[in-house]
């Protein structure tokens, strides 16, 4: 009832005439480009075993000096877009970046936004925007769009970090393209010290920051805090979870893409709100249950999975005794802006 008509309905000299001016007729694609009720995705729920990647990034540290790979990163990718697209999702890029002692990655700027979530090691550092930000277990670094950044590492053992980016759709749009530059010159300026403390805003009476992205590391250790302070102050809530936010206005960190901390409380069993942006999941600390409608996936820390957009997804946290704490992307500033964002029972 729903069929439309099919291409080899119409007549093949016709079909050939139109492909001869470059047109198309709309009514055979219809259903393909907007399915009855919900999207279509290509995107599948799919999971990252972190023991499963780190033997073969470190692999990867034998096999390709930094200097050849300028970013040694394994990409994380989506089969349900084909692994040669190095998608996560629709907008979303995940890699897991390996820097060795002593080794640098050199300065470059470019139109994708990026973020650092630090998965493994000491003794690493990013440089964004002439700040130099230590890279810990757990801190996110941002890296925003136009913003020159590079990586070096002065410590013993291998660093790892996860990089999100919204490649994908910036690929897109055809806006995406980087710069290379030498060695930046670094500031005293640290956002995190500026901001070290919600809601109290530094307020500069001589000369206002002119910076869009004031913020660039946020510590593990203060997200952490917040998340064990918002559980105890807020007993009965149900998701304790913060969000990335840039500190002078509120919004987002980012203009893309969504960044949250999550805490599963002991034995919690959370269901999140079906909604329209895919999300990534990666645990900080714990292990974690990621259920996407009948699939069911065991992360443990350090582990990574996504789920496409408008799917139900509940998130049981493993042990009955310990908290459990996730690093979550979406794509909630993305939908927002587009006005495509829904959420439904
Ligand atoms: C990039 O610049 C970095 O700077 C990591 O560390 C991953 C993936 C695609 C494009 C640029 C980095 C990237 C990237």
């Amino acid at each position: 009832m729903n069929e439309l008509g099919r291409l080899e309905d119409l007549p093949a000299d016709y079909v050939a005439a139109l492909t001869a001016q470059n047109l198309v007729p709309l009514w055979p694609n219809l259903r393909g480009v907007m399915p009855a009720g919900k999207p279509a995705p290509n995107t599948r729920a799919t999971h990252w075993p972190y023991a499963a990647i780190r033997p073969l990034l470190i692999q990867a540290g034998e096999l390709t000096p930094i200097e050849k790979a300028e970013r040694r990163v394994l990409v994380l990718a989506n089969p349900g877009h084909g692994l040669n697209k190095m998608q996560a999702s629709a907008a979303m890029y995940l890699g897991m970046q390996l820097l060795l002692p002593g080794e640098w990655a050199p300065a470059h700027r470019h139109t994708p936004n990026a973020v650092r979530m630090v998965v493994e090691g000491e003794g690493a550092w990013s440089t964004v925007d002439g700040e130099k930000c230590k890279m810990l277990r757990g801190d996110l670094i941002l890296t925003p769009t136009g913003l020159w950044h590079e990586h070096g590492h002065d410590g013993k053992d291998p660093v790892i970090w996860l990089d999100v980016l919204d490649l994908p759709l910036v690929y897109y749009m055809e806006a995406s393209y980087h710069v290379n530059g030498g060695r930046q010159p670094m500031k005293a300026d640290h956002g995190e010290l500026s901001y070290a403390r919600g809601g109290l805003l530094p307020s500069p009476v001589f000369q206002p920051s002119s910076k869009a992205y004031p913020m660039l590391r946020y510590p593990w250790a203060d997200a952490r805090a917040a998340l064990e302070s918002l559980a105890k102050n807020q007993p009965e809530q149900q998701a304790v979870q913060v969000t990335y936010a840039n500190p002078q206005t509120g919004a987002h960190a980012e203009n893309i893409l969504g960044f949250y901390a999550l805490m599963l409380r002991p034995g919690q069993k959370l269901t999140l709100p079906t909604r329209s942006p895919a999300m990534v999941f990666h645990v900080i600390e714990g292990a974690a249950k990621v259920q996407v409608e009948e699939q069911n996936f065991l992360l443990a820390e350090a582990d990574t999975c996504c789920a496409p957009g408008y799917t139900s997804v509940t998130l049981p946290n493993v042990s009955a005794s310990q908290a459990a704490f996730l690093f979550i992307a979406d794509e909630t500033p993305l939908h927002q802006k587009l006005g495509v964002y829904e959420t439904r029972d």
